[in-house]
């Protein structure tokens, strides 16, 4: 699935309209009038929902970010549905912010909306999820994890933790919310990966949503119809926390009867990792939002943000959980 980003060229012309603009809007005076005051700034931010203790963090972060930063963000909950983000977009439109930024739930169906965003001058910035457009002018920058790496990270550790079995390995993979670019770029690192023993075998894929409750759902009906599984691949903690309550209830020990691989490191996943529930957490950094007003500052000045920026983030097995925990900040 072909995810593209904006032409410099565009991304230059966008940034000068916004330089001119006095509060986005249709006003463009031109690049003339420099930079607006920080304390002038308004940016509109649709965040996905409230779905995972990682969404969470991300919302904390970057409301604390633009608060130090003294720049007003508007903000709004889609409660994971794009017909609510779209009406975000649609509404900072109306009040002519000077940046919109959002994570899109799900990678397909924005085009009509950012093309209105772009007709009105004002720049959109990608944070923590893309879309999959075709028209590279809609966006200035997108700023978030190489998701394909993360499923990649989940899958190496799998390959070698079961390098000396020459049984197979029987797996289940709680996928993220469907459409959503962590689901689908998770599913493809992890496949490429284990696909080069055909010992390992996804016997089952679903959705849990991100959602503990999803998760847990999924794990239960799964279980029933795969007793005999080895190990769960959760496209985040809050599915694998979810998995756990589910493993339990059937009376069997999560992290040894059923191996559990999951994304994230949010505090709760780290807990149950070091707790040995779960195995190994590749980690998905929710601290964007010092990146994002830097974005926003860039843009202000008619600087060119880069158009991808990717975020730094490691993994982590039990024992290293156990000396992280103590300073997690999420
Ligand atoms: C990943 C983010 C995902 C997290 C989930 O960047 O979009 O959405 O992995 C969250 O926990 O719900």
């Amino acid at each position: 699935m072909k995810k593209t980003f904006i032409g410099l060229a565009a991304a230059g012309a966008m940034l000068l309209t916004l330089a001119g603009c006095a509060g986005g809007g249709d006003t463009t005076a031109g690049s003339s009038e420099g930079p607006k005051p920080v304390d002038e700034l308004v940016v509109g931010f649709a965040q996905v929902g409230a779905e995972s203790g990682w969404r969470t963090a991300n919302t904390t972060d970057i409301q604390a970010a633009f608060k130090d930063a003294g720049i007003e963000l508007k903000f709004s909950d889609a409660q994971q549905k794009q017909e609510n983000q779209i009406k975000a977009i649609r509404s900072y439109i109306q009040q002519g912010v000077d940046v919109i930024a959002f994570s899109p739930v799900v990678e397909t169906g924005w085009d009509a909306v950012l093309n209105e965003a772009k007709a009105a001058g004002i720049p959109v910035v990608l944070t923590d999820r893309a879309v999959d457009s075709q028209d590279d002018s809609l966006y200035v920058s997108f700023l978030g994890s190489d998701f394909v790496e993360e499923g990649k990270k989940a899958g190496d550790w799998v390959v070698e933790e079961y390098k000396d079995s020459t049984d197979p390995v029987k797996i289940i993979q709680l996928e993220g919310t469907t459409g959503a670019a962590p689901a689908i770029d998770r599913a493809e690192g992890f496949a490429d990966v284990i696909a080069a023993d055909d010992k390992f075998e996804v016997v089952a894929s679903q959705t849990g949503d991100f959602t503990r409750a999803g998760g847990k759902q999924v794990t239960e009906a799964l279980l029933k119809s795969n007793p005999d599984v080895d190990l769960i691949y959760a496209h985040n903690d809050d599915m694998a926390l979810g998995a756990i309550e589910a493993i339990e209830a059937a009376g069997l020990t999560p992290g040894v009867d059923i191996k559990i691989v999951s994304v994230d490191a949010v505090k709760d996943g780290m807990q149950a990792l070091a707790d040995g529930k779960i195995n190994f957490i590749v980690e998905c950094s929710p601290l964007l939002g010092k990146q994002l007003v830097q974005i926003v500052e860039q843009i202000n000045n008619g600087e060119t943000p880069e158009k991808r920026i990717i975020t730094e983030e490691t993994t982590f097995d039990q024992e290293q959980a156990v000396a992280a925990l103590p300073d997690r900040q999420y």
